[in-house]
């Protein structure tokens, strides 16, 4: 037994090499590998190397994984016009993007027009899942429990829903997120923003108090084993029933801290079901998204929980979703059932206002994250919008905007409706540069309500 180690040294101890159990029924590519013993990698962990397994199901999935990743790398190489060099620059913004709304969830989109994303999102998934049932026939092969499997099956749940379960449930691939680095996290960042920001989505909640808790209770397992390695503390389960060394020290540490203790079973019980609680509670807000709830802030307003900024006409107007809005039971169609507060962000009271009006404003929703409008709006995240028909870009006065639109606010003009729809379509393209705004409209009939309503907020 190594002595007296702490958080930075190791010592390296080796047992004479070792392939492993023998299999009742050995596969056709069992233990390749030669096995051997490196130093370096004996720092970090176990100093053996070897054997891997890997059977059919890896060398399917390897190979799936593989068509995955070339599949991507050439969409990506080909966007830079087959420059090596600006695909090395620019890799971190390259994209491969999901079908656009147009195409819906079209099983064989146009390869131009999502069908590479369609088709590296098939083999990256097929990889995934015959990794899955790798690890699920490797535990059983030795005689384990399937704990592992099942943790990795709670965050292929949230992978699965992310990119096809909630897409399939709005009707669009277009809700799924890109492959590319930067482009993943702008998707994250605008789904948040689309949604009304997902914050006030309790599963989001949930998943970040499990997600710290994995941290803390990593942190507290690790710390606690490795004061007691001293005593032999790695040794961990066998010590359950062991009496005056390192669990009996363990228990007693956290019992005289905290009056109670886990056992050295049961702390790995804790970890997994937070671990895994993590991707669960996650995949089931996202998937809560868009299909149920379209406006978390809201959503939460007319809960009593968080900010209510829901508006009087919201409340005034027939159940109804947004035009365009595929989901079934759409969220949006319960906005307005329940009473709300009157909103801090200038409430309007429905104007002369019919359908459209209704509808322009339950888009709206969306923007409230960054946006006031009505008399009183002032500036939040973006300027006020109250008038922004017809008036100059970039015109609030003391509002910081991006050099870009500054730049642009000459040739651009006063906002009309038909600019406004452009801007909301993309506004870094339209802008033709960097701009604060990351939000996009992608339902050209919502934005066409939107410019509507905005008319009418002089
Ligand atoms: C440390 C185990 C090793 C795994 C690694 C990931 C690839 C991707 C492929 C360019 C902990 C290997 C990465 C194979 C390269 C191409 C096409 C696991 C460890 C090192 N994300 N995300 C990252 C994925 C989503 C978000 C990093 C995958 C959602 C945020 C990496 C998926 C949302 C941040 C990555 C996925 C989201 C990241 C580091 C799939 C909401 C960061 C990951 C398939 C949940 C962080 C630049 C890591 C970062 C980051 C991969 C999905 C949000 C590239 C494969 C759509 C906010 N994500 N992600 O360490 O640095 O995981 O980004 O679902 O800040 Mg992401
Ligand atoms: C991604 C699923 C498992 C992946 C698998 C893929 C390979 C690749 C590659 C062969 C990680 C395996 C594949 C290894 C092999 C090849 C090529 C798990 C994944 C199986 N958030 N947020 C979460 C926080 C905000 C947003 C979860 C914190 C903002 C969205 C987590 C903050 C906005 C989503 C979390 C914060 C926003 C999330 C992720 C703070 C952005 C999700 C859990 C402090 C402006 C995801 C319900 C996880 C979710 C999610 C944390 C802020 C958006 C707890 C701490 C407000 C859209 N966020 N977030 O384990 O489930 O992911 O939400 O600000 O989808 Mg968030």
């Amino acid at each position: 037994m190594a002595q007296y180690q702490n958080i930075f040294t190791r010592v390296q101890v080796r047992g004479p090499l070792y392939a492993g159990v023998p299999m009742d029924r050995p596969g056709p590519f069992e233990r390749q590998t030669p096995l051997r013993f490196n130093y370096w990698i004996g720092r970090f962990g176990d100093a053996q190397i070897g054997p891997i397994y890997l059977g059919w199901l890896g060398l399917a999935s390897l190979m799936c994984g593989f068509l995955a990743i070339e599949i991507i790398g050439l969409n990506m190489l080909a966007s830079v016009n087959w420059s090596p060099q600006a695909f090395i620059r620019e890799f971190f913004w390259l994209s491969l993007a999901p079908p656009p709304p147009e195409m819906g969830f079209k099983i064989i989109p146009p390869l131009k027009e999502g069908g590479w994303w369609v088709m590296a999102g098939f083999f990256l998934t097929s990889a995934i899942l015959l990794w899955w049932a790798r690890m699920y026939r490797r535990a059983r092969a030795l005689g384990l429990g399937t704990h592992v499997a099942w943790a990795f099956a709670s965050a292929i749940f949230l992978y699965l829903v992310l990119g096809f379960i909630r897409p399939f449930a709005m009707g669009s691939w277009s809700e799924a997120p890109p492959f590319g680095i930067f482009p993943h996290l702008d998707w994250t960042q605008n789904f948040s923003l689309r949604y009304g920001n997902l914050f006030y989505n309790p599963f989001h909640a949930l998943s970040i108090a499990f997600l710290y808790g994995s941290a803390l209770l990593f942190a507290m397992h690790a710390g606690t084993i490795l004061a007691v390695s001293r005593y032999g503390g790695d040794r961990e389960i066998e010590q359950i029933v062991d009496r005056g060394t390192a669990t009996e020290r363990a228990a007693l540490f956290w019992r005289w801290t905290m009056g109670f203790n886990a056992t050295m079973e049961s702390i790995h019980r804790w970890a997994w079901w937070f671990a895994v609680l993590v991707t669960l509670t996650g995949g089931i807000g996202i998937l809560l998204t868009g299909t149920v709830v379209d406006n978390w802030q809201e959503w939460a307003g007319r809960h009593g929980y968080g900010t209510q900024i829901i508006t009087q006409a919201a409340v005034a107007s027939p159940a109804q979703a947004a035009p365009g809005s595929t989901a079934p039971g759409s969220g949006s169609g319960a906005a307005g059932q329940q009473p709300g507060a009157p909103g801090q962000g200038g409430a309007q009271p429905a104007a002369a206002g019919g359908q459209d009006m209704a509808a322009g404003e339950k888009v709206f929703a969306k923007c409230k994250t960054c946006h006031e409008i009505g008399p009183n709006a002032k500036a939040k995240i973006g300027p006020p919008l109250t008038g922004v028909v017809g008036r100059p870009v970039a015109s609030v006065p003391g509002f910081a905007y991006s050099e870009t639109l500054k730049k642009k606010a000459g040739e651009i003009g006063n906002w009309d409706k038909e600019k406004l729809q452009q801007w909301l379509t993309d506004p870094a393209k339209y802008a033709g540069g960097t701009v604060k705004m990351m939000f996009k409209l992608a339902k050209p009939e919502e934005r066409q309500a939107v410019v509507d309503y905005l008319e009418t907020q002089k």
